[in-house]
């Protein structure tokens, strides 16, 4: 079974499902929660990109915990191996099947159990969709401090299992800090109520913290408790053109000092994300159509006194615009414009897909160094690749994306391990907030230290012995066996 470079073998210990197995499951689950519908399983066992696929012949649509558990103890008992999957909109082939894996979908545990208005705590089912959450909460006057650009299909147990990043870390933090419990499955069933609604817990070991960014590898998610900031009043949104990367460097360093407590985003993009959004997606207008720049940044700010907060953002402009470091801007007027602006931006993945095969890469680097590696790559393909660069550069993250009219092992070996060894080092990660999946598993020593990898793999056997939670994916298989 090769993907992408990798070459995996399905693990002999797994047991292959049978007739007793399906009667097992439809008893403790009912026979609609038990798919077997080839058209249905044929979208489940295919990732967002249409890059992954697996042969898995059983998808299990639990309603809650118990059934969960119910399901995760024999599977555990009869080494059946099983893929956790929320949305399935991940980008590293985590959340299909690599094999026949048992696809554990969460799409049924979507009720919101409680929300807090004095503390904006948020307490749900892992299964709500990430929009939905955003759209109760708006009733509320709150927000959820992550958003992004999959949030129609997303569910937040899949946001938190990939530590998702997303659009607003750059203000609210990363998942780390938002999350403030959890309740997780393990592989043998038994049920971990880590639910704590607290924004302080010092009694011995945080151990949510294993299960956020572990991709499905350490237990099932099956309910969150989530801090969501109050939604402010006045949120204003800048669509602004440098001539060069350094320029968008120094407009990052004068936004966090000049914007500071109001900034809420900073991304970039470069004229190739921009061209392929605007060649590919129907709905988009440029805002800046007088000329072509090189790179457009993008920079939202929040704050609650609309007066105060549209002039520091316009002074802030202006600067910028008279010391050249911005050579053309929009400041969206309404909503709508708003909107626009963000669609550009959260339009690029849809876009690269329509531009054919693609390659991605989500790094972490220092903000000097990061576009060194998008011009080098741009070198070493010369014009047998689109070389995009684009992502959230308030918090060093790029992504790089190779795009070719088809998948071709020739770009692919121009491209890796080049792009690895570069990242690994400028002591960058190769995996900023998407996850390892099956992409990167084999990848992680390039990030991680062979004694860090280690006690990673001491950590799976411990809570998953049979290793039958999403199998092939994280850890290098060898630690595994
Ligand atoms: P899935 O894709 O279903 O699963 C992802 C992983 O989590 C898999 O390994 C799966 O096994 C595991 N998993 C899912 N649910 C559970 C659970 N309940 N318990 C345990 N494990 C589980 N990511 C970012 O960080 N920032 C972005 O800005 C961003 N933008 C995106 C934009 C687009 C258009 C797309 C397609 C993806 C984007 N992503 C982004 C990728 C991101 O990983 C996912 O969108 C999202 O976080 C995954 O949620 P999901 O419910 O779809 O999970
Ligand atoms: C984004 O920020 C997502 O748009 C997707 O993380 C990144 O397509 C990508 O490489
Ligand atoms: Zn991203």
């Amino acid at each position: 079974h090769r993907k992408f470079g990798s070459i995996v073998q399905r693990n002999p210990m797994f047991s292959t499902i049978n007739q007793d197995d399906l009667v097992y499951f439809e008893k403790i689950l009912g026979a609609k929660k038990v798919i077997q519908d080839h058209e249905e399983l044929q979208t489940a066992n295919t990732d967002w990109m249409h890059k992954y696929k697996g042969s898995s012949k059983l998808m299990l649509q639990p309603e809650n915990t118990t059934e969960l558990s119910r399901i995760l103890e024999y599977c555990n008992s009869r080494c059946l191996a099983v893929v956790p999957q929320g949305g399935n909109t991940g980008l590293v082939g985590g959340s299909v099947p690599v094999f026949d894996e048992i696809i554990i979908n969460t799409r049924r545990m979507n009720s919101i159990i409680s929300f807090d208005e004095v503390s904006g705590v948020l307490v749900c089912e892992a299964g709500c969709i990430l929009e939905n959450l955003i759209s109760f909460l708006d009733k509320k006057g709150f927000i959820m401090p992550l958003d992004l650009g999959a949030k129609g299909s997303c569910q937040i147990g899949g946001n938190i299992s990939t530590n998702a990043g997303g659009l607003r870390l750059v203000r609210y933090g990363s998942l780390h800090g938002t999350v403030l419990g959890l309740e997780v499955v393990l592989a043998n069933g038994s049920v971990m109520d880590m639910l704590g609604t607290l924004r302080k817990d010092n009694t011995g070991y945080d151990l949510k913290h294993l299960f956020i960014g572990s991709e499905g590898s350490l237990g099932i998610i099956t309910k969150v408790s989530i801090l969501t900031p109050p939604k402010l009043s006045s949120v204003n949104i800048a669509f602004l053109a440098c001539q060069d990367y350094i320029s968008c460097q120094k407009l990052l360093f004068q936004a966090k000092r000049k914007l500071g407590e109001i900034l809420s985003a900073f991304e970039f993009l470069d004229a190739q994300a921009m061209n392929l959004v605007l060649n590919h997606l129907d709905s988009v207008r440029n805002p800046l159509p007088s000329s072509i720049y090189n790179f457009y940044v993008l920079i939202e700010t929040t704050g609650s006194n609309e007066s105060n907060d549209k002039e520091k953002l316009e002074a802030f402009l202006l600067h910028a615009m008279e010391s050249g470091l911005v050579s053309d801007g929009a400041l969206a007027q309404d909503f709508s414009q708003a909107s626009s602006f963000w669609h550009i931006r959260e339009g690029i993945p849809e876009a690269l897909m329509k531009a054919g095969a693609v390659y991605k890469y989500d790094l972490s680097l220092p903000v000097e160094k990061m576009y060194d590696l998008v011009e080098e790559m741009r070198i070493r393909l010369g014009g047998a690749a689109n070389v995009v660069g684009y992502g959230h550069l308030g918090d060093g993250n790029l992504h790089l994306n190779v795009s070719a009219p088809q998948y071709d092992d020739a770009i692919l070996a121009q491209i890796e391990p080049f792009v690895y060894e570069w990242t690994s080092q400028h002591r960058g990660s190769i995996s900023a907030e998407h996850g390892l999946g099956l992409m990167k598993a084999e990848k992680i020593y390039y990030s991680k230290s062979s004694e860090t990898v280690q006690l990673m793999a001491s950590i799976k056997k411990l809570l998953d012995p049979s290793g039958i939670l999403n199998p092939y994916k994280v850890i290098p298989s060898s630690l595994l066996s």
